[in-house]
């Protein structure tokens, strides 16, 4: 299924007056509205190969159908996001959940549809068919060597498959940790993971990037080795130049101020990259900016704030990419709102009025600085997100052209309704 210029063009025609109307108001009030615009089309945001089925959770999993069976499949899915949003053009592949059979014919079908590779991930947090050594008790942290040895063979593994595709990033999540009190030596965990995390770093390629991503908890519920910013920056810090810390929306202690972590990795040029996602308790991995839209505005408020004082390129000097699973919705759905969330957050961080804001703060005047914050927040940038997406060629109303061009059925009848897409 695929989804032309025709067709969006004869969708865009329908909502285009409405768009023009909604955007000069805007533009009225927003000097610089244009530049927003144009920062709006170059940002691209990674799609998770793994999340374009129903993962479902360990109580039920409940498939909406025409789910990609293959690698193939799951390219084509994010190449049609693309083609709606122009804003999705990255895949970020999950070995071995995704191991190319043809890295040509990958990287042609990729580029047919408009996209390049981004971080790959690793898996060490579940035992595949034939494995030598379970990974039950950890990978990168077990108290045998030969298990590290494993987890760090199949990271360098991982590295040679991104290579053949054109990544420049390692992303680790190492579920490691301990469930109850006693279990583990902490400071042995932490160094096996670091010396067997230097033998993955080593066999880095020079342009190359590993993000260390830390979660409080899941699937371990005492303690994770790899457990909050500081241990991640800890890592990373350890590791050398090319280790950065990746920070996972939903991977946090309930409250912890999220947009102060980063913040402080920025300006410690040791923030690697993000996995959006939003939550309300756990890891839950729902669609962004559903649940706490105001801290995925505050978040990109310090991410303006900090890559601009390090005269950072808000296009490529960070990995922005998507980290969710679908029970409820249907994946591409999820994942056109999740990215449209996205560019309002960065759109409105970037109508921040910097210079008044820090005349408040230098002034102590708490109450201006709020309000500069949430005339950001308040404005309706909506009508910017939908033009930068008309001048990329893209759909005025994604979701409504998903919908009117029955994606979700035509999938069904092309794939079948029982086809389970592997990943979360
Ligand atoms: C762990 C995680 C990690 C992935 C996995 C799919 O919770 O966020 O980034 O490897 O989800
Ligand atoms: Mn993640």
């Amino acid at each position: 299924m695929n989804i032309d210029k025709n067709q969006i063009a004869e969708h865009n025609q329908r909502l285009e007056t409405v768009q023009q109307r909604r955007f000069e108001r805007l533009v009225e009030d927003l000097p610089h509205a244009v530049d927003i615009v144009n920062k709006l089309v170059d940002f691209q945001v990674a799609i998770p190969s793994w999340a374009l089925g129903t993962g479902g959770t360990r109580f039920g999993r409940f498939s909406g159908g025409g789910e990609p069976r293959n690698l193939e499949e799951k390219i084509a899915d994010i190449g049609l996001l693309h083609a709606l949003n122009r804003s999705s053009g990255a895949i970020s592949l999950h070995i071995p959940w995704d191991i190319p059979a043809d890295y040509e014919a990958i990287r042609t079908l990729a580029s047919q549809h408009g996209l390049t590779f981004d971080a790959m991930n690793s898996n060490t947090f579940q035992d595949q068919p034939g494995q030598t050594h379970s990974y039950k008790f950890g990978s990168m942290q077990h108290v045998d060597r030969a298990v590290r040895k494993q987890a760090i063979d199949h990271n360098i593994e991982v590295i040679k498959h991104g290579i053949e595709l054109g990544s420049k990033s390692l992303t680790v999540w190492l579920a490691d940790g301990s469930s109850f009190p006693g279990q583990l030596n902490f400071r042995r965990a932490f160094q096996n993971t670091l010396e067997s995390l230097q033998e993955v770093y080593s066999a880095l390629p020079a342009d190359w990037k590993i993000f260390v991503e830390y979660k409080a908890f899941e699937p371990n519920f005492y303690s994770t080795t790899v457990g909050d910013w500081g241990q991640s920056l800890l890592y990373a810090s350890k590791l050398g130049d090319k280790a950065y810390t990746l920070v996972d929306l939903g991977h946090h202690l309930p409250n912890a101020n999220i947009e102060q972590i980063v913040a402080l990795l920025l300006m410690e040029g040791k923030l690697g990259g993000f996995h959006f996602n939003d939550s309300k308790y756990g890891d839950d991995d729902l669609t962004t900016g559903s649940i706490k839209p105001y801290q995925l505005f505050l978040i990109f408020s310090e991410l303006v704030e900090g890559m601009d004082a390090r005269g950072m390129d808000h296009t490529k000097d960070l990995g922005w990419m998507i980290d969710a699973s679908h029970n409820l919705k249907d994946p591409l759905e999820d994942l056109i709102q999740s990215v449209e969330a996205i560019l309002i957050a960065y759109a409105q961080a970037l109508l921040i009025d910097r210079p008044a804001l820090r005349e408040a703060q230098a002034a102590n005047d708490v109450t201006r600085a709020q309000e500069v914050l949430q005339l950001a927040f308040r404005t309706d940038v909506r009508p910017l997100v939908a033009e930068a997406r008309l001048r990329a060629g893209a759909a005025l109303d994604p979701i409504e052209l998903y919908r009117a061009l029955n994606v979700r059925g035509e999938l069904v009848k092309e794939r079948g309704a029982k086809t389970v897409a592997t990943g979360l």
